[in-house]
């Protein structure tokens, strides 16, 4: 029985999955179905949250790098981990400072979006916990198209999903995107770019925030 993930296109959690099958090839293995109604949904997932891969095997698995590394281990060729010890290690760094540190950032800001009024101890407390994520993927980004190596890896799937809303949330709060940022920048315009999958999964991430955006406005 094929995998199947429950997907929303807005999602950098949904996201980095929906890359990762694409990249691997795998689009005839694990269907990419939307989340059912939410009551539905939380029988299949009691986290109410996407993504969430049904396993095949009677198994719902939550949490989106668990599904990569799950993923990786059920179809590991081509693989998108690093290939030494080292290599792995810095593919698994760049998820978890897109986790821990951007998406921290951007969450705060997420709840500052639609205030009314805003909170600017808020806003700042979320830019200041963006700006610490940045500093540490500029510091760790290999220069290259990719993120860790000439190929694409798992890192890339964290990444730029994240770096999609870091681009697009600024300049509602007056700011720059990526400003100060010049290697994250030019990673992030660069692989959008070339890579057809970020091409892609940028597009789609467009399309259902503009349609998020015009149903919150109506
Ligand atoms: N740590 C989770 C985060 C998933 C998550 O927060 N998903 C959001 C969409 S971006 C969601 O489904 N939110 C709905 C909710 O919180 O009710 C993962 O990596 O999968």
């Amino acid at each position: 029985m094929p995998m199947k993930l429950y997907n929303n296109d807005l999602s950098p959690f949904t996201t980095r999955v929906r890359l990762q099958i694409r990249a691997k090839g795998l689009e005839n293995d694990v269907q990419i179905v939307p989340r059912p109604d939410i009551d539905l949904y939380k029988a299949i997932n009691p986290t109410g949250k996407v993504p969430c891969l049904d396993t095949g095997a009677g198994f719902n698995l939550p949490e989106s790098e668990t599904i990569c590394e799950f993923i990786e281990d059920s179809f590991p060729e081509p693989s998108l981990r690093g290939h030494t010890a080292l290599g792995k290690a810095k593919v698994r760094l760049f998820s978890r400072f897109a986790d821990l540190y951007i998406m921290d950032g951007l969450g705060v800001l997420f709840g500052q979006v639609s205030a009314n009024p805003r909170d600017p101890a808020r806003v700042d407390e979320g830019f200041r916990k963006l700006d610490e994520g940045m500093r540490l993927i500029e510091t760790y980004l290999s220069g290259h198209l990719y993120a860790t190596e000439e190929r694409f890896t798992l890192a890339d799937c964290a990444l730029v999903p994240t770096l999609f809303f870091c681009s697009v949330m600024p300049p509602g709060f007056g700011r720059t995107p990526f400003e100060g940022r010049a290697k994250v920048k030019a990673y992030y315009e660069r692989i959008i770019a070339d890579d057809m999958h970020c091409a892609r999964a940028v597009q789609e991430m467009g399309v259902a925030l503009q349609a998020f955006m015009k149903a919150r406005a109506a």
